[in-house]
């Protein structure tokens, strides 16, 4: 047996205030059994939607870590990957990958980017043109429809008909990733629906679950999904399945945290609703796109 909990390197900024990266990925693969080993990218006051934040790039420790881990004979079960620090710390991450990956491993890169059409404050084109190497290192990715056309270097559309969607996941997976997610997809025809689509290479299939839209922005949400994905995939989960538990959370986590008079930059009631990751899936929302 490899490893008797498994474990992940999480390469992710930990943000002092507001549920996002490290502060959601640790109590998310903890409660699914899975043990963080975590690799801070930077460390802020709170994360970049908030003014007045603090920086502290730490993409002079990362190499530090990578050798005492490596001298320590780490093995790690998955490696995933969130918001970067710096656009040289993807040179940094891609070394991470060769120096521990195994055949039996789960590498996730979450293209920490943007939201609702716009970079992030503190990023520039330089992250993007290094993000877009990167993502060809992952076996799965999880871009939001704003990181999805920057990834693709096309303009931002708040719309995408069906099958130009599919094209774009199936453009993501041609240098890499086995498993494509998009999420934030709106609806067109159904302004109360937003749904994720994915795209497994192996089995050429597009999968869909869709939920019910909650008119309001939650950071770090993106970040919980992902765990989320993780979580399930490494526990045996099954696509679909790992990708109703994700939705199926995050619905609860903003319904649980939208009836308060409450501000949203703390992002979803996370506290709340953890506990809820142990219970069965309920399998039903699942369709083949
Ligand atoms: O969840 C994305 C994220 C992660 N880390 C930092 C952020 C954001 C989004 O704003 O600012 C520091």
């Amino acid at each position: 047996m490899r490893n008797r909990v498994k474990k992940v390197a999480a390469i992710h900024d930990l943000s002092g205030c507001g549920r996002v990266s490290l502060n959601v990925v640790i109590p998310i693969l903890s409660t699914m059994g899975i043990e963080t080993y975590p690799l801070p990218t930077a460390v802020l006051s709170s994360h970049t939607q908030y003014p007045g934040y603090s920086f502290l790039d730490l993409t002079d420790q990362m190499p530090l870590f990578i050798k005492q881990w490596k001298d320590l004979n780490i093995e790690f079960d998955g490696i995933y990957s969130g918001y970067l620090g710096s656009h040289k710390q993807v040179a940094i991450v891609e070394e991470f990958i060769r120096t521990f990956q195994h055949s039996e491993q789960l590498v996730v890169i979450d293209p920490v980017l943007g939201d609702n059409g716009t970079l992030y404050r503190a990023l520039n084109e330089d992250m993007v043109t290094q993000m877009r190497r990167l993502i060809n290192y992952a076996d799965v990715i999880t871009p939001n429809m704003t990181e999805m056309f920057l990834l693709l270097n096309k303009p931002f559309k708040t719309y995408i008909p069906t099958e130009e969607l599919k094209e774009d996941l199936l453009l993501l997976a041609e240098n890499g990733p086995d498993i494509v997610i998009v999420t934030s997809v709106l609806e067109k025809d159904d302004p109360k629906k937003t749904y994720v689509v994915a795209y497994n290479k192996s089995t050429n299939r597009f999968w869909k679950v869709s939920t019910n839209y909650l008119p309001a922005h939650y950071p770090g949400t993106g970040d919980t999904f992902t765990s989320i994905i993780t979580g399930a995939l490494l526990q045996g989960d099954s696509l679909p399945i790992a990708l109703d538990r994700a939705v199926q959370f995050i619905q609860m986590g903003m319904r649980a945290t939208f009836g308060y008079e409450y501000d949203n930059l703390e992002g979803i009631l996370l506290e709340r609703v953890l506990k809820s990751l142990d219970a069965p899936v309920q399998i039903n929302s699942y369709e083949l796109l």
